[in-house]
């Protein structure tokens, strides 16, 4: 696979520059003329799968750029890469590990197998093991140490260990048991810890500690902190820790130096990486939120995704177009961004999510074999739910000197029917994507009996590319299969860019660096001036402030 992909550099493949050669003959076609054009563009651009639809008419396309990503798509060997992650390949180079998140929503029975042992059995023991526990604390059976049932659940965790959880957790909140309090403790700054339990009673409380690796500075500090406060409020008897602390994490040794029963502790395994983890035991906070079979139904979802993006054709997979037009996009019109906008107010920290899942997986800048590419690789990915994002920031997408392609998400029908706030919602999801496509010209505002020189202030240029993605309602389902859809685009993109999507070498770092410093900054005696002038002066005046 890595010699395949880096005999011959992305930027020579047959189809890349044919790719190059194409936009710069069709780059500046407006998507007017596009539509004038070809009238049943806006049906024949479109894919429905599993109850996903995705009208995708809207870019700066034609069947010819189609036809040439389709090739790029083949060239760099997608399929031999979707292949060997489905397979159990150790297709995470740099850690030497499968990725597997597919495997988590593998149904029993199924098959896959990393250095020869079958995984499916493990996932689903888990699964089975989760399942009793959260029965347990939703139905007040799971009592805390003083025998009160427990009213409130606090994941600590962060990044993957916290994203994923927050997100379904506010995504099904609808699906929720009412009567459960969660909250979600993620920041070493103290004040996420304090604002989160300042309305909370210990002995109605229970901290699930969220850590791959349970070594991760915030998240044991945050978890030590909890240990003494729920200890300060339970009298002290370390017996208590039992009842009000469960861990997830792969690491039995420190689960258990850190009091914590390993019988109470839900694993995972090496071969999931922390930002695709939300379907693993990470997602227990999840099933206690909603309950055993919906949290089946969010794996049934994304394992429907996973198949369809397995087995179908490149031109009529979701997750493959959606990674080459962002591809087209980021090399070709030098779009930074990508913006994500959920006309759901359920999916408020859907784009938080996605923008681990994107930036991380795909903020890399070697290949494969460590070669320093020549192209651009993962655009950032940002957002807010609209209609708020409209009446903020969209003035720049309208306006602004930046080509910033769009994916608008909406729901045929809302789980909170009021009026007519659902129709409002979704007209506006259209008028946008409209807007954006096809713009204002000089003439129609001036047909509007605009004064001269406020014409070019009211100008819209349009030809703002956007993609708009349909389905039913929020549900566990649902938002398994977007969820997927967008780990499948991560891993497309991954693909061509010919990286690892798997590794985050960017975040060791970060862990390691800060560790130096807190000793300096606590130190009793000035330390030694050991960091470049800025550094050395902004310690120095911390301590003397602090
Ligand atoms: C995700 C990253 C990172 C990780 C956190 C928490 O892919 O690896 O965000 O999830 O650093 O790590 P732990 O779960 O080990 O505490």
């Amino acid at each position: 696979m890595q010699s395949e992909a880096s005999s011959t550099g992305l930027t020579s493949r047959t189809a890349w520059k044919a790719l190059r050669q194409h936009s710069a003959a069709i780059g500046g076609k407006h998507l007017r003329e596009f539509f004038a054009e070809d009238p049943g563009r806006g049906e024949r651009y479109t894919l429905e799968r599993e109850g996903i639809f995705l009208d995708y008419s809207k870019n700066r396309i034609d069947d010819q750029t189609l036809r040439l990503l389709l090739q790029l798509a083949d060239e760099t060997g997608l399929r031999a890469r979707i292949d060997a992650m489905f397979r159990g390949d150790k297709i995470n180079l740099t850690e030497n590990r499968a990725v597997l998140h597919v495997a988590l929503r593998a149904p029993k029975g199924q098959q896959i197998l990393v250095d020869g042992e079958d995984v499916v059995p493990a996932v689903h023991a888990v699964l089975d093991k989760m399942e009793g526990f959260a029965r347990k604390v939703r139905s007040g059976l799971w009592k805390g140490f003083t025998g009160k049932r427990i009213r409130n659940v606090v994941n600590i965790g962060i990044g993957g260990s916290d994203l994923g959880p927050v997100m379904a957790y506010e995504a099904l909140k609808h699906y929720s048991q009412r009567d459960l309090n969660f909250r979600f403790v993620s920041n070493v700054d103290s004040t996420d810890f304090a604002e989160a339990v300042q309305d909370l009673d210990a002995d109605e409380t229970l901290f699930l500690v969220a850590s791959k690796t349970f070594t991760t500075l915030e998240t044991m500090t945050n978890a030590h902190t909890a240990r003494a406060w729920a200890l300060a409020q339970l009298g002290g008897d370390e017996r208590a820790i039992a009842r009000h602390f469960v861990a997830i994490s792969t690491n039995a040794k420190e689960v258990a130096s850190f009091g914590i029963d390993t019988e109470n502790m839900f694993g995972f395994w090496d071969w999931v990486g922390g930002r695709y983890s939300m379907d693993s035991a990470i997602g227990l906070s999840t099933m206690i939120a909603i309950g055993p079979e919906n949290f089946r139904a969010l794996l049934a979802g994304f394992h429907a995704m996973d198949e369809h993006f397995r087995t179908a054709p490149f031109a009529e997979n979701l997750p493959v177009l959606l990674g080459l037009l962002s591809v087209w996009y980021a090399e070709f019109f030098d779009a930074q961004t990508v913006a994500i906008l959920p006309y759901e107010q359920y999916l408020k920290r859907f784009p938080a999510y996605l923008q681990q899942l994107t930036m991380e997986s795909n903020g890399k800048h070697v290949t494969l074999d460590g070669t320093t590419v020549d192209y651009q690789t993962g655009p950032i990915y940002w957002g807010e739910p609209g209609t708020n994002g409209q009446h903020s920031f969209y003035q720049l997408i309208h306006q602004g000197t930046r080509l910033i392609p769009c994916d608008f998400i909406g729901f045929y029908k809302t789980l909170n029917p009021i009026g007519r706030h659902h129709d409002m919602l979704m007209a506006n999801v259209f008028a946008q994507a409209e807007a954006l496509a096809f713009g204002k010209t000089a003439e129609q505002v001036r047909a509007e009996g605009t004064a001269e020189w406020l014409v070019p202030h009211r100008v819209f240029e349009g030809n703002r590319p956007s993609n708009v993605i349909l389905a039913e309602a929020i549900s566990p389902q649902v938002l398994g299969k977007l969820v997927a859809l967008y780990e499948h685009t991560v891993f497309t993109q991954g693909a061509i860019w010919n990286i690892d999507s798997f590794d985050q070498w960017g975040v060791e770092l970060g862990k390691v660096l800060a560790t130096r410093i807190l000793g300096e900054l606590e130190s009793a005696s000035a330390p030694a001036a050991s960091h470049d002038s800025s550094t050395n002066s902004l310690i120095a005046r911390y301590r003397s402030h602090k």
